[in-house]
């Protein structure tokens, strides 16, 4: 029962269980669940309850560490399956990614980097801890079409606002696009700080990136020559 796996594999996560989470990856896989299935449903579910847990005093650091060893395990498992769904599409855009500085949560960050790759972007992964001018440095080494930060602390998400002002100061910000998310980040905050998009999770991320894509396109083409 896939319903039976789900909660097997948000309990895998709970426990902190890296070869029980990989063993139920490989075997939700072979009896055809959808990979962001088990992620959304099974896995990602288990490290809301840790956070809540943690929130309450109920679980500590070391526990967390454990859990996020166990969503590793299975997304090693799971990542290669949904890179495969983005091989045979043309390049939907180039997205550079990363975390803010002082901000090491990884995780989310490289859940939208795999989904953005399954959809076809060409995605630039600068990883965690990013400092704020690095961003627009490597936004034009790369040709960056989308900018994308990830901030899972309430401090971190105020260098997103940084980000924003060191891709100004470069004169980046007419063809570079502003995506924000992380547990923290909100709609309004994404609007206040001036940023193009806002996804609520991975799926949404990529969403808005594709609408953000296809702004630019129908800018480009109004644009006079
Ligand atoms: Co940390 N941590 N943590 N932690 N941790 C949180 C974020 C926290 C909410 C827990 C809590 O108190 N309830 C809390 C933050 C409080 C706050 O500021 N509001 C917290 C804290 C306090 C801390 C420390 C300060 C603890 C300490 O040291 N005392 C410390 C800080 C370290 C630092 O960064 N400097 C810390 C450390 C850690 C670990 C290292 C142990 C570990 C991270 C391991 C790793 O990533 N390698 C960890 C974990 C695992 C968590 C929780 C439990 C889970 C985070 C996670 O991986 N979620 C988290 C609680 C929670 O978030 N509920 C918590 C699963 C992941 C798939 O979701 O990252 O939200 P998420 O990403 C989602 C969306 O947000 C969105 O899509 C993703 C997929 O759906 N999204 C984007 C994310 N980025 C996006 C970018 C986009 C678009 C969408 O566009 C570019």
């Amino acid at each position: 029962m896939p319903n039976d796996t789900l909660s097997a594999m948000r309990r895998s996560i709970i426990d902190g269980a890296p070869d029980t989470a990989s063993t139920l990856a490989r075997q939700a896989l072979s009896e055809g669940m959808a990979p962001i299935e088990a992620i959304n449903n099974g896995y990602v579910a288990g490290m809301h309850d840790v956070g809540e847990q943690f929130a309450r005093g109920q679980m500590f650091l070391p526990d967390m560490m454990a859990s996020a060893e166990a969503m590793r395990s299975a997304m090693a498992v799971l990542d290669p399956e949904l890179r495969k769904l983005g091989t045979e599409r043309p390049m939907a855009g180039v997205v550079l990614l990363g975390t803010t500085k002082g901000d090491i949560h990884e995780i989310g960050k490289s859940l939208v980097a795999i989904m953005l790759t399954a959809a076809g972007f060409k995605v630039y992964d600068l990883g965690v801890d990013v400092p704020y001018d690095k961003f627009a440095a490597r936004a034009k080494e790369v040709s960056a079409d989308i900018v994308g930060m990830s901030a899972l602390l309430t401090t971190t998400m105020q260098g997103q606002r940084k980000v924003i002002e060191s891709l100004d100061r470069a004169g980046l910000r007419p063809q570079v696009k502003v995506l924000v998310g992380g547990a923290p980040v909100t709609r309004q905050w994404a609007q206040q700080i001036g940023a193009d998009g806002y996804g609520a999770n991975a799926v949404e991320a990529v969403a808005v990136a594709k609408s953000l894509m296809e702004h630019r396109a129908a800018a480009d083409a109004g644009a006079p020559s």
